[in-house]
Protein backbone atom coordinates (compact mmCIF):
# COMPACT_ATOMS: atom_id res chain seq x y z
CA UNK A 1 0.00 0.00 0.00
CA UNK A 2 1.61 3.41 -1.14
CA UNK A 3 1.82 5.81 1.88
CA UNK A 4 2.52 9.85 1.74
CA UNK A 5 4.45 10.01 5.09
CA UNK A 6 6.05 6.71 5.77
CA UNK A 7 8.24 4.27 3.81
CA UNK A 8 8.02 0.90 4.05
CA UNK A 9 10.37 -1.97 2.75
CA UNK A 10 9.68 -5.49 4.05
CA UNK A 11 13.00 -8.35 2.74
CA UNK A 12 10.83 -11.16 2.22
CA UNK A 13 14.55 -13.13 2.16
CA UNK A 14 16.09 -12.09 6.05
CA UNK A 15 12.36 -11.19 7.23
CA UNK A 16 13.56 -7.82 8.13
CA UNK A 17 10.80 -4.49 7.96
CA UNK A 18 11.75 -1.41 7.67
CA UNK A 19 9.64 1.85 8.48
CA UNK A 20 10.74 5.22 7.76
CA UNK A 21 9.30 8.15 9.06
CA UNK A 22 8.74 10.49 5.54
CA UNK A 23 8.57 13.68 6.78
CA UNK A 24 12.09 15.17 6.56
CA UNK A 25 11.25 19.23 6.26
CA UNK A 26 9.19 18.47 9.63
CA UNK A 27 11.39 16.51 11.08
CA UNK A 28 9.19 13.53 10.64
CA UNK A 29 7.15 15.24 13.46
CA UNK A 30 3.29 13.39 13.58
CA UNK A 31 0.20 14.43 12.10
CA UNK A 32 -2.76 12.16 12.05
CA UNK A 33 -2.40 11.01 8.71
CA UNK A 34 1.53 9.47 9.94
CA UNK A 35 -0.51 8.61 12.95
CA UNK A 36 -2.89 6.36 10.23
CA UNK A 37 -0.29 5.08 8.13
CA UNK A 38 2.36 3.80 10.95
CA UNK A 39 -0.68 2.11 12.14
CA UNK A 40 -1.30 0.32 8.77
CA UNK A 41 2.51 -0.68 8.20
CA UNK A 42 2.33 -2.08 11.24
CA UNK A 43 -0.57 -4.41 10.28
CA UNK A 44 1.20 -4.98 7.17
CA UNK A 45 4.76 -6.14 8.52
CA UNK A 46 2.98 -8.39 10.98
CA UNK A 47 0.60 -10.18 8.59
CA UNK A 48 4.09 -10.38 6.26
CA UNK A 49 5.38 -12.56 8.75
CA UNK A 50 8.47 -10.23 9.15
CA UNK A 51 10.86 -11.28 12.53
CA UNK A 52 12.65 -7.80 13.13
CA UNK A 53 11.80 -4.23 12.63
CA UNK A 54 13.57 -0.85 12.10
CA UNK A 55 12.40 2.16 12.59
CA UNK A 56 14.07 5.23 11.30
CA UNK A 57 13.68 8.80 9.98
CA UNK A 58 14.36 10.24 6.90
CA UNK A 59 16.32 13.34 6.70
CA UNK A 60 18.31 14.37 9.69
CA UNK A 61 15.94 14.39 12.46
CA UNK A 62 14.41 11.21 13.60
CA UNK A 63 11.44 12.35 15.29
CA UNK A 64 10.48 15.53 16.53
CA UNK A 65 6.99 14.51 18.36
CA UNK A 66 3.88 15.62 17.65
CA UNK A 67 3.56 18.01 14.62
CA UNK A 68 2.82 21.50 16.68
CA UNK A 69 0.91 22.68 13.82
CA UNK A 70 -1.17 19.80 13.02
CA UNK A 71 -3.10 20.96 16.38
CA UNK A 72 -5.96 23.26 16.02
CA UNK A 73 -5.86 26.38 18.36
CA UNK A 74 -9.78 28.15 17.53
CA UNK A 75 -11.08 28.82 21.36
CA UNK A 76 -13.82 26.43 21.20
CA UNK A 77 -12.58 23.75 18.38
CA UNK A 78 -9.43 23.17 20.60
CA UNK A 79 -7.44 20.35 20.37
CA UNK A 80 -8.24 18.10 23.38
CA UNK A 81 -4.51 16.89 23.63
CA UNK A 82 -5.85 13.98 25.76
CA UNK A 83 -7.80 12.71 23.04
CA UNK A 84 -4.95 13.05 20.89
CA UNK A 85 -3.10 10.95 22.72
CA UNK A 86 -5.80 8.07 23.81
CA UNK A 87 -6.52 7.92 19.50
CA UNK A 88 -2.83 8.10 18.54
CA UNK A 89 0.08 8.41 20.72
CA UNK A 90 -0.75 5.50 23.66
CA UNK A 91 -2.06 3.16 21.16
CA UNK A 92 1.31 3.25 18.72
CA UNK A 93 3.35 2.73 22.00
CA UNK A 94 0.88 -0.19 23.53
CA UNK A 95 1.55 -1.91 19.70
CA UNK A 96 5.27 -1.03 19.49
CA UNK A 97 5.52 -3.03 22.68
CA UNK A 98 3.35 -6.02 21.31
CA UNK A 99 4.58 -6.61 18.76
CA UNK A 100 5.48 -10.45 18.23
CA UNK A 101 8.89 -10.01 16.85
CA UNK A 102 12.29 -7.48 18.00
CA UNK A 103 11.76 -3.77 17.20
CA UNK A 104 14.99 -1.83 16.60
CA UNK A 105 15.11 2.62 16.44
CA UNK A 106 17.45 3.36 14.63
CA UNK A 107 17.95 6.67 15.76
CA UNK A 108 19.35 8.86 12.78
CA UNK A 109 19.05 12.20 14.28
CA UNK A 110 17.12 14.41 16.30
CA UNK A 111 14.50 12.55 18.64
CA UNK A 112 12.08 15.03 20.73
CA UNK A 113 8.95 15.02 22.78
CA UNK A 114 7.43 11.82 21.62
CA UNK A 115 9.80 11.60 18.98
CA UNK A 116 12.22 10.45 21.78
CA UNK A 117 9.85 7.99 23.74
CA UNK A 118 8.96 6.66 20.55
CA UNK A 119 12.30 5.09 20.61
CA UNK A 120 12.87 4.62 23.62
CA UNK A 121 9.28 1.95 23.27
CA UNK A 122 11.08 -0.07 20.47
CA UNK A 123 13.36 -2.91 22.61
CA UNK A 124 17.02 -1.62 21.47
CA UNK A 125 18.14 1.82 20.40
CA UNK A 126 21.09 2.25 17.19
CA UNK A 127 21.91 5.55 17.51
CA UNK A 128 23.93 7.50 15.05
CA UNK A 129 27.03 9.47 16.49
CA UNK A 130 25.41 12.70 15.73
CA UNK A 131 21.83 11.71 16.80
CA UNK A 132 20.23 13.13 20.52
CA UNK A 133 17.24 12.79 22.59
CA UNK A 134 14.84 16.10 24.05
CA UNK A 135 12.27 15.38 26.42
CA UNK A 136 10.90 18.89 24.86
CA UNK A 137 7.90 18.92 26.52
CA UNK A 138 8.58 21.07 28.99
CA UNK A 139 9.77 23.79 26.72
CA UNK A 140 5.71 23.75 25.87
CA UNK A 141 4.34 23.34 28.95
CA UNK A 142 3.40 19.95 28.77
CA UNK A 143 4.65 16.70 30.66
CA UNK A 144 6.54 13.91 29.34
CA UNK A 145 4.11 11.24 27.30
CA UNK A 146 4.32 8.02 25.25
CA UNK A 147 5.83 6.64 28.08
CA UNK A 148 8.33 8.96 28.90
CA UNK A 149 7.89 9.25 32.69
CA UNK A 150 7.38 5.57 32.83
CA UNK A 151 10.95 4.43 30.57
CA UNK A 152 13.09 7.20 31.95
CA UNK A 153 12.83 6.51 35.90
CA UNK A 154 13.13 2.48 34.85
CA UNK A 155 16.53 3.13 32.52
CA UNK A 156 18.53 6.21 33.39
CA UNK A 157 17.19 6.22 37.39
CA UNK A 158 15.39 9.14 38.78
CA UNK A 159 17.67 11.94 39.41
CA UNK A 160 18.35 11.65 35.71
CA UNK A 161 15.30 11.17 34.30
CA UNK A 162 14.41 14.03 36.08
CA UNK A 163 16.92 16.50 34.93
CA UNK A 164 16.13 15.26 31.32
CA UNK A 165 12.08 16.07 32.00
CA UNK A 166 12.38 19.29 34.00
CA UNK A 167 15.52 20.79 31.47
CA UNK A 168 14.60 19.38 28.10
CA UNK A 169 18.17 19.37 27.87
CA UNK A 170 19.35 17.63 24.67
CA UNK A 171 20.90 14.54 25.78
CA UNK A 172 23.73 13.13 23.09
CA UNK A 173 23.97 9.61 21.95
CA UNK A 174 26.90 9.16 23.60
CA UNK A 175 25.87 9.93 26.97
CA UNK A 176 22.22 8.11 26.38
CA UNK A 177 24.56 4.69 25.84
CA UNK A 178 26.78 5.48 28.82
CA UNK A 179 23.34 6.21 30.89
CA UNK A 180 21.63 3.09 29.56
CA UNK A 181 19.04 4.40 26.78
CA UNK A 182 20.86 3.11 23.97
CA UNK A 183 22.11 -0.28 22.91
CA UNK A 184 24.53 0.81 20.13
CA UNK A 185 26.28 3.96 18.80
CA UNK A 186 27.49 4.39 15.07
CA UNK A 187 28.73 6.48 13.10
CA UNK A 188 26.29 8.15 11.26
CA UNK A 189 27.32 6.42 7.62
CA UNK A 190 27.09 2.96 9.30
CA UNK A 191 23.58 3.81 10.98
CA UNK A 192 21.66 2.20 8.81
CA UNK A 193 23.95 -0.87 7.87
CA UNK A 194 24.74 -1.48 11.84
CA UNK A 195 20.68 -1.28 12.02
CA UNK A 196 20.12 -4.20 9.71
CA UNK A 197 22.55 -6.47 10.50
CA UNK A 198 21.33 -6.48 14.04
CA UNK A 199 18.08 -6.86 12.64
CA UNK A 200 18.68 -9.50 10.38
CA UNK A 201 20.90 -11.47 12.90
CA UNK A 202 17.70 -11.29 15.51
CA UNK A 203 15.28 -12.20 12.77
CA UNK A 204 17.40 -15.13 12.71
CA UNK A 205 16.98 -16.32 16.22
CA UNK A 206 13.94 -18.66 17.86
CA UNK A 207 11.65 -15.00 17.67
CA UNK A 208 8.76 -16.55 20.09
CA UNK A 209 11.87 -17.54 22.54
CA UNK A 210 12.93 -13.72 21.81
CA UNK A 211 9.47 -12.14 22.31
CA UNK A 212 8.71 -14.10 25.55
CA UNK A 213 11.91 -13.30 26.62
CA UNK A 214 11.31 -9.44 26.25
CA UNK A 215 7.79 -10.50 28.06
CA UNK A 216 9.71 -11.85 31.49
CA UNK A 217 12.12 -9.21 31.57
CA UNK A 218 9.28 -6.11 31.83
CA UNK A 219 7.62 -8.15 34.02
CA UNK A 220 10.20 -8.13 36.53
CA UNK A 221 9.49 -4.30 37.22
CA UNK A 222 6.68 -5.27 39.40
CA UNK A 223 7.17 -8.99 40.33
CA UNK A 224 8.49 -10.75 43.36
CA UNK A 225 11.33 -13.35 42.70
CA UNK A 226 8.13 -16.15 43.31
CA UNK A 227 6.22 -14.67 40.61
CA UNK A 228 9.11 -14.52 38.28
CA UNK A 229 10.50 -17.49 38.53
CA UNK A 230 6.35 -19.17 37.93
CA UNK A 231 6.41 -16.66 34.77
CA UNK A 232 9.76 -18.41 33.85
CA UNK A 233 8.53 -21.80 34.35
CA UNK A 234 5.15 -20.92 32.38
CA UNK A 235 6.85 -19.57 29.70
CA UNK A 236 9.57 -22.43 29.45
CA UNK A 237 6.63 -24.41 29.29
CA UNK A 238 5.09 -22.84 26.26
CA UNK A 239 8.36 -22.57 24.58
CA UNK A 240 8.90 -26.23 25.04
CA UNK A 241 6.76 -27.10 22.77
CA UNK A 242 7.93 -24.65 19.99
CA UNK A 243 9.49 -26.14 16.91
CA UNK A 244 12.32 -23.44 17.44
CA UNK A 245 13.16 -25.68 21.07
CA UNK A 246 13.22 -29.06 19.20
CA UNK A 247 15.24 -27.60 16.69
CA UNK A 248 17.73 -25.69 18.59
CA UNK A 249 18.56 -29.12 20.58
CA UNK A 250 18.63 -31.35 17.63
CA UNK A 251 20.76 -28.74 16.25
CA UNK A 252 23.16 -28.99 18.83
CA UNK A 253 23.23 -32.72 19.19
CA UNK A 254 24.56 -32.74 15.47
CA UNK A 255 27.01 -30.00 15.45
CA UNK A 256 25.30 -27.89 13.13
CA UNK A 257 23.93 -24.53 12.81
CA UNK A 258 20.13 -24.62 13.98
CA UNK A 259 17.55 -23.33 11.27
CA UNK A 260 15.16 -21.26 13.36
CA UNK A 261 11.45 -20.46 12.20
CA UNK A 262 9.79 -18.29 14.83
CA UNK A 263 7.07 -20.71 15.43
O1 LIG B 1 0.94 18.44 22.03
C1 LIG B 1 0.23 17.44 21.87
O2 LIG B 1 -0.45 17.26 20.88
C2 LIG B 1 0.23 16.31 22.85
C3 LIG B 1 1.23 15.33 22.42
C4 LIG B 1 2.49 15.64 22.59
C5 LIG B 1 3.58 14.82 22.12
C6 LIG B 1 4.79 15.68 21.81
O3 LIG B 1 5.61 15.21 21.10
S1 LIG B 1 4.90 17.23 22.48
C7 LIG B 1 6.50 17.77 21.90
C8 LIG B 1 6.42 18.27 20.49
N1 LIG B 1 7.73 18.49 19.95
C9 LIG B 1 8.46 19.53 20.24
O4 LIG B 1 8.10 20.37 21.05
C10 LIG B 1 9.76 19.69 19.48
C11 LIG B 1 9.68 20.89 18.59
N2 LIG B 1 10.88 20.99 17.79
C12 LIG B 1 12.02 21.51 18.27
O5 LIG B 1 12.16 21.88 19.42
C13 LIG B 1 13.16 21.61 17.30
O6 LIG B 1 12.66 21.55 15.99
C14 LIG B 1 14.22 20.50 17.48
C15 LIG B 1 14.99 20.74 18.80
C16 LIG B 1 13.59 19.12 17.50
C17 LIG B 1 15.23 20.55 16.31
O7 LIG B 1 15.72 21.85 16.17
P1 LIG B 1 16.49 22.27 14.83
O8 LIG B 1 17.00 23.66 15.05
O9 LIG B 1 17.47 21.22 14.51
O10 LIG B 1 15.39 22.23 13.67
P2 LIG B 1 14.22 23.28 13.38
O11 LIG B 1 14.71 24.33 12.49
O12 LIG B 1 13.61 23.71 14.68
O13 LIG B 1 13.16 22.35 12.65
C18 LIG B 1 13.27 22.06 11.25
C19 LIG B 1 11.89 22.16 10.66
O14 LIG B 1 11.06 21.22 11.30
C20 LIG B 1 11.23 23.53 10.93
O15 LIG B 1 10.36 23.78 9.85
P3 LIG B 1 10.64 25.02 8.84
O16 LIG B 1 10.68 26.25 9.67
O17 LIG B 1 11.96 24.69 8.21
O18 LIG B 1 9.50 24.96 7.89
C21 LIG B 1 10.42 23.27 12.17
O19 LIG B 1 9.33 24.14 12.32
C22 LIG B 1 9.94 21.86 11.88
N3 LIG B 1 9.58 21.16 13.13
C23 LIG B 1 10.41 20.62 14.03
N4 LIG B 1 9.71 20.07 15.01
C24 LIG B 1 8.41 20.25 14.71
C25 LIG B 1 8.32 20.95 13.51
N5 LIG B 1 7.15 21.30 12.96
C26 LIG B 1 6.04 20.94 13.63
N6 LIG B 1 6.05 20.27 14.82
C27 LIG B 1 7.21 19.89 15.37
N7 LIG B 1 7.21 19.18 16.52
Amino acid sequence: MPFETIRVDIDTSTRVATITLNRPDKLNSFTRTMHGELAHALDEVENAGARALVLTGAGRGFCAGQDLADLDFTPGAMTDLGDLIDAHFNPLIKRLQALPMPVIAAVNGTAAGAGANLALACDLVVAARSASFIQAFVKIGLVPDSGGTWFLPKRVGMARALGLAMTGDKLSAEKAESWGLVWQVTDDAELAATANALAAQLAKQPTRAIVATREALRASATNTLGQQLDLERDLQRELGNSHDYAEGVQAFIEKRAPRFEGR
